[in-house]
Formats: structure tokens, sequence, C-alpha cells
């Protein structure tokens, strides 16, 4: 499936917790970041998603609690966890993904390729496996 999990570099500050960071720029994440935007306030067993894109490419990471990601092509299906703050999960599009909050209050950041743009969201599945079957 065509996705990767990824390092977030992260510098211990010793009593003072830990800082990460990522650099932007097509080298380092493959595009060029036009959109930052993070999903908080959710309730545990809440699920979200339930989409693909046709061409958006995004880089995932929880930097705050305990997020499941089920990710699928169309042919298979991936369970990615994302309960620390230096790993990511960089997506590239194509791939459905329902996210399953596993506990109150974790966060959802999402450095994108694109500008929000819904015609670039497929939000049923059929159709989805239609688009994917359709030589992609
Ligand atoms: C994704 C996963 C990981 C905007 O107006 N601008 C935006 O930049 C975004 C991301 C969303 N919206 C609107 C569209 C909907 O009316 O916010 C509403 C909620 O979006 P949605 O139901 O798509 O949220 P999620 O959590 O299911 O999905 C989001 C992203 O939309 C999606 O691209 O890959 O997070």
């Amino acid at each position: 499936m065509n996705y990767t999990r990824v390092k977030i570099k992260s510098m211990k500050t010793a009593s003072m917790g830990t800082l990460s960071f990522f650099e932007g720029g097509t080298d380092k994440l493959g595009f060029e970041i036009k959109r930052f935007y993070y999903i908080y306030g959710v309730s545990k067993d809440t699920k979200r998603g339930g989409h693909a894109h046709k061409r958006l490419r995004q880089l995932l990471f929880c930097p705050y609690g305990i997020i499941k990601i089920i990710l699928d092509d169309g042919k298979e299906k991936r369970i990615e966890i994302l309960d620390n703050p230096s790993e990511g999960l960089l997506l590239e599009a194509g791939i459905w993904r329902d996210m399953y909050w596993e506990v109150d209050d974790a966060v959802l950041c999402v450095a994108a390729s694109e500008f929000y743009d819904e015609n670039d969201y497929i939000r049923n599945y059929e159709e989805f496996l239609k688009w994917k079957g359709e030589d992609r």
C-alpha cells in the first residue's frame, strides 16, 4: 500500500519535555505543505474519516493520545496506531481511511499537499472501488 510510517525528529530537553519538528519541502515530505489542520476535542470511540482522496498527499501525526487508523487501497487493509508524537504516516493519494479515537481528546494533526477541495474527496466506498478499478 502506498504509504510510509515516518520518524519525526525529536529533541529531549532534559526536564523540560521534548521538542519535535519536521521541515517542509519536496525533498523531505515529497510535497510542499499548502495547508495544516488539526482535529481535537474528540471523545473516545468516535470514528471519523470514511473517505479517500484523489490527489491529496498528507502527513498525519498524533501529538497527544492514541488514534487507530485503518487504511484500505481497495485490495488490502492495514491497521496503524498513532500513539507516538515522534512518528507519522505519510499517505499518498487513493487510500481510503477510517480514524478511531482510542482515548478522549487525542489530537490529530495533518500537513497537506493541497488547499481544501471537496471535489478531491471520495466519500462513498463503492465509488472508491470503482475509481480504483479505473486503471489506478
Ligand atoms: C483526512 C482526515 C485525516 C474544511 O472546510 N477544510 C479543511 O481543511 C478540512 C480538512 C475540512 N473541512 C471541512 C469539511 C467538512 O465539512 O470540515 C468538515 C469536516 O471534515 P471531514 O468530515 O472530512 O473530517 P475527517 O476528520 O473525516 O477527515 C479529515 C480531512 O477532511 C481528510 O482530508 O484525510 O481528516
